[in-house]
């Protein structure tokens, strides 16, 4: 399954954006899963379904609004000097190595200074200091890693060496791109950093913007996406959902008050609607959203066994929702159901057009397929 990781400075928001992101509201709940870490969660990026009485095996659908899993960490905080062990150290990013996308949590009101206290804070500076810190650690890795291959006194042994890193979610091509292009240096630090930069895309959410955004400009000039998101206000909207207050859809650029409130409530639930009408949205959903779809480069598609009816053999409609690669096949998507759909492939027929696709068909997102299959 697809890991994203939230990471950044101490109290910038990235406990709430996790808290929001992954709470077991009662519509979006339905996921089997135990918690191994208390800070590894389920969260949902949200799609197109396109039927509405569909039956989803995990994951929700509500009112069309298909809710795919995902999972999502929720790192410590990072400080300045955390490679070397400072503050709370390398657990942090143990925790963001599976991580396909990092999302860089900054406060873009500038409120919370360098080691997450309330003072001075500058947000962009912020983003540099904590993927500084990443590859500083990934540095001292890849170090360990070449000083083996020294030891053996082969220097041809140091790719295979550094092919460890795939531990880190690297993959073998990064490694050799990389290689060709850069000879690391002592510190491997600038190798560390191109490494980095091909392995894990990142996107900002330029949290507390309900507080201010100030630094949402400048930030918007680094090479990243951005969003403005309050995850305050989406973790409001969220337990304001599950105790029967509102009907919130997530991702929404609204939510629809459904029960009495006081007042101290009702004027919490207009500040929020404000900062949603300014924001389109509180902006949790579109990043874990571009962050699936368009950096980690996933499409949805729907496998049935009955391309009229949309259905699973049990008459379940359209109970998968897979989040496949974007140069996945056909035939991957069969391998994805099961081994032996994959070793039976005969065809896939496309649900919308009828027609008949072969083993490299190229999935498209929203596809729905069904596998032919000898099994
Ligand atoms: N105003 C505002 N406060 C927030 C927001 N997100 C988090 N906070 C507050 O910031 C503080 C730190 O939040 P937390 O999620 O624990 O930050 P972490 O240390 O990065 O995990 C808490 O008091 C939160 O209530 C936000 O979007 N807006
Ligand atoms: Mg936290």
């Amino acid at each position: 399954m697809t890991v994203l990781g939230l990471m950044g400075k101490p109290n910038v928001g990235k406990s709430s954006f996790f808290k929001a992101a992954t709470l077991k509201d009662v519509e979006v709940a339905n996921y089997p899963f135990t918690t191994i870490k208390p800070n590894l969660g389920v969260a949902h990026v949200k799609t197109k379904c396109p039927h509405e009485k569909c039956n989803p095996k995990r994951g929700a659908c509500i009112k069309t609004n298909r809710f795919v899993p995902v999972e999502i960490y929720d790192v410590a905080g990072l400080v300045p000097g955390a490679h070397l062990g400072k503050g709370l150290g390398n657990q942090f990013l143990d925790d963001v190595r599976r991580s396909e996308v990092l999302i860089m949590v900054v406060d873009v009101s500038g409120t919370t200074d360098k080691e997450g206290n309330e003072g001075q804070g500058n947000a962009v500076e912020d983003v540099r200091f904590v993927l500084e810190e990443f590859d500083r650690w990934l540095a001292k890795i890849i170090k360990k890693q070449i000083g083996k291959s020294r030891h053996a006194g082969k220097s041809e042994k140091m790719e295979e060496n550094l092919m460890d890193l795939v531990g880190l979610g690297i993959s073998e091509h990064h490694i050799k791109d990389v290689l060709r292009e850069i000879t690391p240096k002592d510190d491997c630090f600038d190798f560390a950093t191109a490494l980095r930069q091909r392995a894990k895309k990142v996107i900002i959410a330029a949290n507390k913007a309900d507080i201010s955004t100030k630094w949402l400009t400048e930030l918007e000039t680094l090479n990243y996406p951005v969003f403005a998101t309050s995850a305050a206000y989406e973790l409001a909207l969220r337990q304001a959902s599950e105790a029967g207050f509102i009907e919130y859809i997530p991702g929404n650029k609204n939510f629809k008050i459904i029960k009495k409130l006081d007042s101290n409530q009702t004027s919490a639930l207009k500040r929020i609607q404000e900062f949603m009408d300014k924001f389109e949205g509180t902006g949790i959903q579109k990043v874990l959203d571009t962050s699936v779809f368009e950096l980690a480069k996933l499409v949805a598609v729907y496998p049935v066994e009955d391309e009229n009816k949309l259905t699973d053999t049990k008459g379940n409609i359209l109970p998968d929702c897979f989040l496949m690669k974007k140069e996945s096949t056909a035939k991957d998507l069969a391998y994805k159901i099961h081994t032996t759909i994959g070793d039976g492939f005969i065809r896939a027929v496309d649900a919308k057009t009828k027609r008949v696709v072969g083993a490299d068909y190229e999935l498209k997102h929203l596809d729905i397929l069904r596998i032919v299959s000898k099994k």
